[in-house]
C-alpha cells in the first residue's frame, strides 16, 4: 500500500537554518551523501516541472547556461562537479551555505566571485511557494547566468558595491533593490519578446507565466536610478518590472559607477510605490515588439 502523503519518508538533509558549524564566512560543507531519496525526489518535481516551463519563457542566456551546467532532474546536483564547469567560464564558484547571511558576507563572497547557494531543500508541502531561499531557489535561479560572461561580472560589481552602500545612509536600502529588480525579478528584449532572467521569477511556476502575460504588473524600461527608489514586496507577485535591452546594458549602468550620488540625492527619501508611475518612465506593454 502506498504510504499517506503526510508520512515521514526519512529525515531530510539537517542543515536547515544550522548555522552553528558555518565558518566565519558562514560556508559549510554540502555534505551531498546525506541528502535523502525524499529531497532528490522533490529536487525531480520542482526541476522537471520548472526547466519545460522555463523552456518558454527564460532569456536564452538562462537556458544556455541551465544546459552548460549539466544539472537533471536525477538528482540535486553535487556542487563540486558544477564548480569545474564554472571555472571554465567565468572563473565563478559557488559554495554551500545554510541560508540567507548576513549582508557584509554576502557581498564579500560575491565580490570574489563565489554564490552562496543554500544547501537544503524545501519539502514536499512547501513545492510551490517558500519564504526563504533553498537550494532549488538558488541552484536553479541563479547559477545558470553565472556562466554569462557579462552577467558574472555586473554579480562581482555588485558585491564590490556593498561596503560603500553599508556606509551611507539609505545605501543599503538602495542598492538591495537593484539586486531585487535586476538579479531576483529582471526580465529582457529578445529578439522573440520579452523573456525573463530573474531567479525569484525563474524558480516560480505561477510568477514566470505572470510576469510575461500578466494584465496586472507594469514593465518599465530599466534606468538605474528608477530601480534604486522603487520599493519592493516580498509578500506577493511584483507590480513593476524592469527590462534590460541586454545584459551589456545593466553591466554598462553599474560597472565602474560610482553610486555614493545617488545615495545622497535619494538615500533619505521615501521610496516610490511598488506601482509608482512617473511622467518619465518608458512603458513596454505586454505585447512589445521584439527587437
Ligand atoms: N544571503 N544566502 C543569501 N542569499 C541572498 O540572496 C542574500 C543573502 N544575504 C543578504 C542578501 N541576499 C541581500 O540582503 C543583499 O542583496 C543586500
Ligand atoms: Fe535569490
Amino acid at each position: 500500500m502506498a504510504q499517506p502523503p503526510s508520512a515521514p519518508v526519512s529525515q531530510p538533509h539537517g542543515l536547515r537554518g544550522d548555522y552553528s558549524r558555518a565558518a566565519a564566512d558562514y560556508t559549510v560543507s554540502q555534505d551531498w551523501e546525506r541528502y535523502t531519496p525524499e529531497d532528490h525526489a522533490v529536487w525531480a518535481a520542482l526541476y522537471r516541472r520548472q526547466l519545460e516551463l522555463v523552456s518558454h519563457y527564460a532569456a536564452p542566456e538562462f537556458l544556455s547556461g541551465t544546459r552548460a551546467l549539466g544539472a537533471s532532474a536525477a538528482r540535486i546536483p553535487r556542487f563540486e562537479v558544477v564548480n569545474e564547469v564554472l571555472a571554465g567560464a567565468t572563473g565563478w564558484r559557488i559554495v554551500a551555505v545554510p541560508g540567507l547571511i548576513p549582508d557584509q558576507a554576502f557581498f564579500d563572497h560575491l565580490a570574489q566571485r563565489r554564490f552562496p547557494v543554500t544547501v537544503w531543500i524545501r519539502r514536499r508541502e512547501e513545492l510551490d511557494y517558500l519564504v526563504e531561499p533553498d537550494v532549488f531557489h538558488d541552484f536553479f535561479g541563479h547559477v545558470p547566468l553565472l556562466t554569462n560572461p557579462v552577467f558574472a561580472r555586473f554579480m562581482q560589481a555588485y558585491g564590490q558595491a556593498g561596503p560603500k552602500a553599508m556606509a551611507t545612509a539609505g545605501g543599503l536600502r538602495m542598492l538591495s533593490r537593484l539586486y531585487w529588480y535586476m538579479v531576483e525579478f529582471g526580465l529582457i528584449r529578445t529578439t522573440a519578446g520579452l523573456r525573463v532572467y530573474g531567479a525569484g521569477i525563474l524558480s516560480s511556476k505561477g510568477e514566470t507565466v505572470y510576469s510575461i502575460e500578466g494584465a496586472q504588473p507594469q514593465r518599465l524600461r530599466f534606468e538605474l536610478a528608477r530601480v534604486m527608489r522603487t520599493d519592493y514586496r516580498i509578500d506577493a507577485f511584483q507590480r513593476t518590472y524592469f527590462v534590460l535591452e541586454s545584459f551589456d546594458e545593466l553591466f554598462h549602468a553599474c560597472y565602474g559607477t560610482d553610486f555614493a550620488p545617488l545615495y545622497l540625492r535619494y538615500g533619505s527619501d521615501e521610496p516610490l510605490a511598488a506601482d509608482a508611475r512617473l511622467p518619465t518612465d518608458e512603458v513596454l506593454s505586454a505585447d512589445t515588439q521584439p527587437r
